[in-house]
């Protein structure tokens, strides 16, 4: 029984969550339900959570779950449904605050195996009777978020996911998204089926891996551009996919696979080269270093330096092929090595990479969340071996053997660790206080910033299908991490923030209320900034479009306490920041306030309007002034890292107004090259590759994967002999049974083999096999039980595909939740969230 005290209590406590928390914790705090591959905080309540298609417990629709929707308040998970398998797609947000994800892998059934209804290649599947997902490899997915207000039913708050009416021209796994300036998106290569690296050993055939790889880009929407070659694409083959990809104050686009770097212009298709990586360590998948771009902030001009921390050094072959690793992985420490570099030096300079300090440990799959203060965090990963999973390598022939399961990483790194970019050389790491995790989080985990300033942290699954007892089980646990700023038992609310947010144009103004800090107000407001965030888009340790950008402000102090701060608009330039939904925190003596949503630009895939930044009110002060809040319980001044208001103060004299200019140095971004001593560990690479020079796809015996194991099925093997679960039936001369590694059901396709799909007549939504035809539901099959509508093969479809074959299906200008292309009725009840 609960006194009346306790229920007020208990009241109080609800009221003021971040007394609860503590500062460096990390907590459980629920069941996604799905395992949290992937993850984006659509608005203020919710979380959106994706898994690959996989045998979970949750079922919805009769099939188990590879979509979930995270209440922030409750920490509860609902299952939504998802039609195609997001298996490692890429994924980024719209302008208009939708988000989509592009690509994913073949329909799968249990154990990763190939669906049970084929495609035309023979080698990869429409469609799995079994776990009832689709080929998602060139599907666009289209979520509107919605709040608790809305209707969660309606068909405005689900997933659209139907290829047969959105789709991108190619197929793509592992592809890497970013927005241009005009908040279309670059789709950029990619597998065609899956694999562990993006090549055949030797690597004869760089540009195509005979079918397997997808060295081209596209865009969201095309606007009737088809994709293209991107040289970049063949000249990293092997570790070109997932590629690192920022959008730099240029329009141009700074890219990063393999250990090269180039910048690419997207409308021309112009690539320049930068200098590689130093020390060999690649940074992207299975690599998988930590990357982002550091704080764009007035005192830099906004212009983008690029972090990478950790990944890998193996040597080239170790990497093996599609297949799996040359080595055993989790022997090789992942590496500790930062670079930092300016793709676009404005002092005109050649943009160099810059040693910055290392790592307190060595991280595969760490990734790095920017916090509002201006420092990153990195969290999740392992300090042996790669991303991907396997069930052997070139050396480990057996399952049996593999110590860690699939798993091609070991030693989890539990503890995040702090970067602070404007501290001094040599210290700007720092785990102190933080507390080190339960739970691993090897491959396909995940972590995003949440509006209240913690870290939400999810998902690790290492393995091909659930898998529970496994060294490195599939994990439904999500835990939040509460950086040190959780110390503060009062946080600032401030008001005034707007909606939206233009390029350009007249300031606005903020108030932090005098109970919003303690101490000294002219201090205080030294010490604020304001942030705008993008968490991004989380997968593979990356946050794809994460961004952060500090506002231009000055300030004025009012006699009770309370600070106005006059806030420029983003800068007038898009590419700065694209357009889109953000979160803004106005952080106070290293305390940050929980996040307003706002849109960025005009909401439009548009070239967005811009004008001039309108010049700020001049700082004035009141030296009398102090904050309301609990003085024992509010910020430092040095953990404000985002830097401070730009004005520079000259006398304190009460109301003067003083002559602004932006502080000092450049952030610190000026250091010092070294060299890394090179203790670069040759991997020995085994005996068994000496003089195997032919492990061209071609040449793979078939059936060599004749091993199996209870529930870990195999791919199909054999000659059309139908072999492996569910996908008989294969018109197929030289079908190799290859799955194991990240792969899943991925079988690559040789360079001129063309599939008659025999005794398939299975449902397609790609039957089209390259856009041939546009008859994607010709089949007479029903697959798809009636209320799957948006695959029924029904007549009343209203499609307006594009007229031009060439531009594949992706339907420009499409509002796939239109009532012209929803092809199931349904009342939109909802509205966005935020
Ligand atoms: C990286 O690219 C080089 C070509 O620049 C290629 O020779 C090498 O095989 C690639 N490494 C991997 C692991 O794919
Ligand atoms: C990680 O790598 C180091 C260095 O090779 C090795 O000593 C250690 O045993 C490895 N850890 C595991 C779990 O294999
Ligand atoms: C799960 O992993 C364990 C340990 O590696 C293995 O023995 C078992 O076969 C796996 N289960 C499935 C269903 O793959
Ligand atoms: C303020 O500094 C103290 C002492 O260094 C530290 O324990 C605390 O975590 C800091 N608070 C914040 C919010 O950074
Ligand atoms: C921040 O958001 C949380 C909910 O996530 C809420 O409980 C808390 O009261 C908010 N704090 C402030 C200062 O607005
Ligand atoms: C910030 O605003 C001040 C005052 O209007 C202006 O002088 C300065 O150029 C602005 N800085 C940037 C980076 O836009
Ligand atoms: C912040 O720094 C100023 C000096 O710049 C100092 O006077 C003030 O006491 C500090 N405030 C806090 C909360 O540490
Ligand atoms: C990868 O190489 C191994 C031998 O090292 C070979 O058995 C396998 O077939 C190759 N994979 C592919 C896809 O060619
Ligand atoms: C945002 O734009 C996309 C693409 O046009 C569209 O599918 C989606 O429905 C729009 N979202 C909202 C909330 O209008
Ligand atoms: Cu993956």
């Amino acid at each position: 029984m609960h006194s009346p005290l306790s229920l007020l209590a208990l009241g109080l406590a609800a009221a003021l969550p971040a007394i609860a928390a503590n500062a460096g914790s990390i907590v459980e705090v629920g069941d996604t339900k799905v395992s949290a591959m992937m993850m984006f905080v659509g608005n203020s309540e919710k979380v959106y959570i994706l898994d690959k298609a996989e045998g979970n417990n949750e079922q919805v629709n009769g099939h188990p779950a590879w979509g979930s929707v995270w209440d922030i308040a409750s920490n509860q998970a609902t299952v939504m449904d998802v039609k195609t398998n997001v298996f490692c797609a890429s994924g980024m947000h719209l302008p208009n605050g939708s988000y989509v994800t592009f690509g994913g892998n073949g329909a799968i059934t249990k154990g990763g195996n190939i669906g049970s209804e084929l495609n035309p290649d023979g080698v990869s599947a429409a469609f799995d009777q079994t776990y009832q997902d689709f080929d998602g490899r060139k599907a666009i997915r289209v979520l509107n978020p919605c709040t608790n207000s809305d209707n969660f039913d309606s068909a405005q708050c689900q997933w659209f996911d139907d290829p047969s009416v959105l789709s991108m021209q190619k197929n793509r796994w592992y592809s890497a998204a970013e927005p241009l300036g005009d908040g279309r998106i670059a789709i950029i290569g990619g597998f065609v089926n899956g694999g562990y690296v993006n090549r055949n050993w030797p690597n004869t055939d760089p540009a195509t891996e005979g079918g397997a790889a997808e060295p081209t880009y596209e865009f969201y929407p095309s606007n009737g551009e088809q994709a293209q070659v991107m040289q970049f694409m063949i000249d990293t083959s092997g570790l070109n996919s997932y590629a690192h990809t920022f959008l730099l104050k240029s329009g141009k686009m700074f890219v990063q696979a393999n250990i090269s770097t180039m910048i690419w212009e997207p409308e021309t298709n112009q690539e320049t080269r930068l200098p590689d990586m130093p020390g060999g360590v690649a940074r992207v998948y299975p690599a998988s270093g930590a990357t982002a771009m550091l704080p764009l902030t007035p005192a830099n001009n906004y212009n983008p330096t690029i972090l990478f921390c950790g990944g890998s050094d193996l040597p080239d072959e170790a990497w093996g092929n599609y297949s799996w690793p040359f080595v055993n992985t989790w022997e090789h420490p992942a590496s500790t090595d930062c670079q930092r570099i300016t793709p676009e030096p404005e002092d005109g300079s050649s943009p160099v990479y810059v040693q910055d300090d290392d790592m307190l440990e060595g991280r595969t799959m760490g990734q790095f969340i920017i916090l509002p203060t201006g420092k990153l965090l990195v969290v999740n990963g392992g300090k042996n071996g790669t991303a991907g999973y396997a069930d052997r390598t070139l050396v480990t022939l057996t399952y049996g053997e593999m110590p860690f399961g699939m798993s091609l990483a070991s030693d989890p790194a539990l503890t995040p660790a702090e970067y602070d970019p404007t501290a001094a050389q040599g210290k700007r790491w720092s785990n102190s206080g933080f507390q080190t995790s339960n739970i691993p989080r090897l491959y396909h985990s995940s972590a995003i910033l949440l509006p209240d300033a913690s870290v939400m942290i999810a998902g690790g699954n290492p393995n091909v299908d659930v898998n529970t007892t496994a060294p490195f089980p599939t994990t439904y646990t999500a835990e939040i991490f509460y950086p040190s700023y959780f110390s503060a038992t009062t946080r600032p609310q401030p008001q005034g923030i707007p909606s939206t947010l233009s390029y350009g144009g007249s300031s606005f103004d903020i108030t932090v209320p005098t109970s919003s800090y303690s101490g000294s107000a002219n201090d205080a407001a030294d010490n604020t900034h304001v942030a705008v965030i993008r968490p991004g888009w989380t997968t593979h340790a990356m946050n794809m479009g994460q961004r952060y950008l500090q506002l231009n402000s000055t300030y004025t102090v009012n006699s009770d306490g309370s600070i106005t701060l006059h806030c420029s608009q983003m800068p007038p330039n898009a590419n700065i920041f694209q357009p889109g939904p953000a979160m803004v925190f106005v952080v106070v003596n290293g305390i940050p306030s929980n996040g307003t949503f706002v849109t960025v630009g005009s909401g439009n895939i548009e070239t967005q309007p811009t004008s001039d930044a309108a010049a700020l009110p001049a700082n004035v002060r009141f030296d009398s002034a102090s904050g309301s809040a609990d003085g024992s319980s509010t910020g430092n001044n040095t953990s404000n890292a985002g830097g401070s208001n730009t004005g520079a103060i000259i006398g304190g004299v009460v109301g003067a107004v003083v002559v602004l200019g932006i502080i000092g140095a450049l952030v610190g971004i000026c250091l010092s090259r070294r060299r890394r001593a090179a203790n670069r560990q040759d991997t020995n690479l085994p005996s068994a590759m000496a003089g195997k020079n032919s492990y061209a796809m071609s040449n793979a015996p078939s059936g060599s994967f004749a091993t199996t194991q209870a529930g870990m099925g195999y791919a199909v093997a054999g000659a059309g002999a139908g072999a492996g679960a569910g996908a008989g039936g294969v018109g197929r001369d030289e079908m190799r049974g290859l799955r194991s590694s990240d792969s899943s059901a991925f079988l690559p396709v040789e360079q001129g083999y063309s599939g008659n799909g025999a005794g398939n007549g299975g449902y397609n939504p790609y039957s089209a096999g390259g856009n041939a035809s546009r008859e994607w539901g010709a089949s007479s099959t029903n697959l798809v039980p009636q209320d799957h509508e948006p695959y029924r093969d029904s007549p009343q479809m209203n499609h307006q595909f594009y007229p031009t074959r060439e531009n594949g299906m992706s339907m420009d200008g499409l509002d796939p939740y239109s009532d012209a292309s929803r092809m199931r009725a349904g009342t939109p009840t909802g509205r966005r969230g935020y």
